[in-house]
C-alpha cells in the first residue's frame, strides 16, 4: 500500500536535501578558501601602518568592504564591521561578503532557491501521475506546495522534516476532499436514530471489483456494533453470484432474500426491504451486478433498480488498481445514479495508491473505506492522517 509512492516521495525529498548541503558544503569550500587567504592578512596598526597581531585569540571574523576610493587599505577586526581590510599581499581590496556569507552558511534557516524548488517539484509530479493521482489533483498539489515551499524557512539542521512537512501539510488539504462528513456508521445510526428503519445501501460498480465481498464486510461491521441486517441477492446476472451472497450469508448468520437467475434485481431489492421492515430488522444490503461503464442497457438498469428500491445510501466500489480510469468510470455512472460514497478496495494490491489520494478530489465523492484485504475485517475508514503517515516519512 503507498509503497512505491513512499519510496519515491522519499528519494525526492533526499534529493533536494542533498542538493542543498551539497551547495551548503560548497559555499562552505568557498569561505573556507577565502578564510585561508585571510588568514594570511595580518591587521594593521591604523597609526604606524606596521602589521600587529590580533589580540582577539577566537576566529577573526573579518569584513572586507570595497572603497577604492581609500587610498590606505584597512582591515576590520570582529565587533568592527565598519573597518577596512587589507589583503597586504596583494596590496588589493576584496569586497567581502563573507561575514554575510558566513552568516547565511551558519544560519539556522534555509531558504530554498527557486531551481530547487523547481526541479523538487518535477520530481514530484512525475512520481505522482507514475503513481495514478489524476493529472488535474497533481497539477494543483505542485502548484500549492511550491508556492508553500518558496514562503518557507526552513530550520537547516532539519531540512529532510521541514519538506516533509510542506508535503504532507498540502496532501492533507488534497485528502481533506475525499473525508466523509459522516462515516458509513454514524450515517446508518443517525438514520436508525431518526427512526428510519430499514436503512437501505446499494453497492454497485464494474465487474469483480469486490462488491460482494465488500457488502458481506459491510454485515460484518454493521453486526459488530449492534445492528442488524439483511441481504438481498440483486445480481441475478452472473453465474453463482446468488450462492456466492448466500455463502456470506451463511458465515454471518443473516437472512438472504433471493430470486432466479434472470429475475427483476429491482423486485428482489424491494422484497429484501419489505421483509426487513416486517420483521424489525435494521438495515437492507443490496447486492448488484458488475456493469461496466460503457454498457448503458445495464447503467439505465441501476437507474431502474434506484428509482423501485429507492436506496438510502448508495456505494460505488471501486478497485483502487484501476488507475485514472476509476474517476472516467465514475462519471459515466453518475449521469445515471446519484452516489453518496465510495469504498476503493484491493488497496492492499495496490503499490501505487494514487486513486486513493485523488478519487474524491476529481469526482466530489467521499471515500467510506478501503479494502484492504478479503478477510471480513479488511476494511479501514478513510484516515488522511493514516495515508500521509504512510506516504511521507518523517
Ligand atoms: N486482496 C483483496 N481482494 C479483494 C478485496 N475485495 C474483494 N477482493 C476479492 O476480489 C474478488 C472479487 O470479489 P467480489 O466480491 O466477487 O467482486 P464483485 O464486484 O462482487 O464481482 P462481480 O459480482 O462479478 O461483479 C474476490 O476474490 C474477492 O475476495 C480487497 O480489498 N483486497
Ligand atoms: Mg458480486
Amino acid at each position: 500500500m503507498f509503497d512505491s509512492l513512499r519510496k519515491k516521495i522519499s528519494n525526492a525529498i533526499s534529493s533536494i536535501v542533498k542538493s542543498e548541503n551539497e551547495e551548503e558544503a560548497n559555499n562552505l569550500g568557498n569561505e573556507k578558501a577565502n578564510s585561508d587567504i585571510e588568514n594570511n592578512i595580518q591587521p594593521i596598526s591604523e597609526e604606524t601602518g606596521t602589521d600587529k597581531p590580533t589580540e582577539d585569540e577566537s576566529p577573526p571574523d573579518y569584513s572586507i568592504a570595497q572603497k577604492s576610493n581609500e587610498s590606505e587599505n584597512r582591515q576590520s577586526v570582529k565587533g568592527n564591521p565598519e573597518k577596512q581590510v587589507q589583503n597586504n599581499e596583494k596590496g588589493k581590496d576584496i569586497k567581502l561578503s563573507l561575514s554575510t556569507r558566513l552568516k547565511s552558511a551558519f544560519s539556522k534557516e534555509i531558504k530554498l532557491n527557486d531551481n530547487d524548488i523547481e526541479r523538487f517539484s518535477s520530481e514530484l509530479m512525475m512520481t505522482m501521475l507514475q503513481s495514478d493521482v489524476s493529472y488535474a489533483t497533481t497539477e494543483k498539489f505542485i502548484e500549492s506546495l511550491k508556492t508553500q515551499m518558496s514562503n518557507t524557512r526552513f530550520e537547516s539542521s532539519n531540512l529532510q522534516s521541514g519538506i516533509s512537512n510542506c508535503v504532507s501539510l498540502e496532501l492533507e488539504k488534497v485528502l481533506e476532499a475525499g473525508k466523509p462528513k459522516e462515516q458509513l456508521l454514524e450515517i446508518v445510526r443517525h438514520k436508525l436514530d431518526s427512526g428510519m428503519r430499514p436503512v437501505s445501501i446499494m453497492f454497485l460498480g464494474p465487474n469483480g471489483t469486490g462488491k460482494t465481498t465488500t457488502m458481506s464486510k459491510i454485515a460484518y461491521m454493521l453486526k459488530n456494533n449492534g445492528i442488524s441486517s439483511v441481504f438481498s441477492a440483486s445480481d441475478t446476472f452472473r453465474a453463482a453470484a446468488i450462492e456466492q451472497t448466500a455463502y456470506h450469508a451463511s458465515k454471518l448468520g443473516m437472512p438472504i432474500i433471493k430470486g432466479a437467475y434472470g429475475a427483476d434485481p429491482a423486485s428482489i431489492a424491494f422484497d429484501a426491504i419489505e421483509y426487513t421492515k416486517a420483521h424489525g430488522l435494521d438495515v437492507v444490503l443490496i447486492d448488484t451486478a458488475g456493469r461496466q461503464e460503457t454498457n448503458k442497457n445495464l447503467l439505465n438498469e441501476i437507474k431502474k433498480m434506484e428509482r423501485v428500491a429507492k436506496p438510502d445510501i448508495t456505494i460505488y466500489v471501486g478497485e483502487s488498481t484501476s488507475g485514472n480510469r476509476i474517476a472516467e468510470q465514475i462519471a459515466e455512472f453518475v449521469k445515471f445514479i446519484k452516489i453518496d460514497g465510495i469504498i476503493l478496495t484491493k488497496l492492499d494490491c495496490d503499490s501505487k495508491g494514487g486513486n486513493a489520494i485523488s478519487i474524491s478530489d476529481v469526482t466530489g465523492i467521499p471515500i467510506f473505506f478501503f479494502g484492504t484485504g478479503e478477510s471480513y475485517d479488511s476494511l479501514m475508514e478513510f484516515d488522511p492522517s493514516f495515508i500521509i503517515k504512510s506516504i511521507v516519512q518523517n
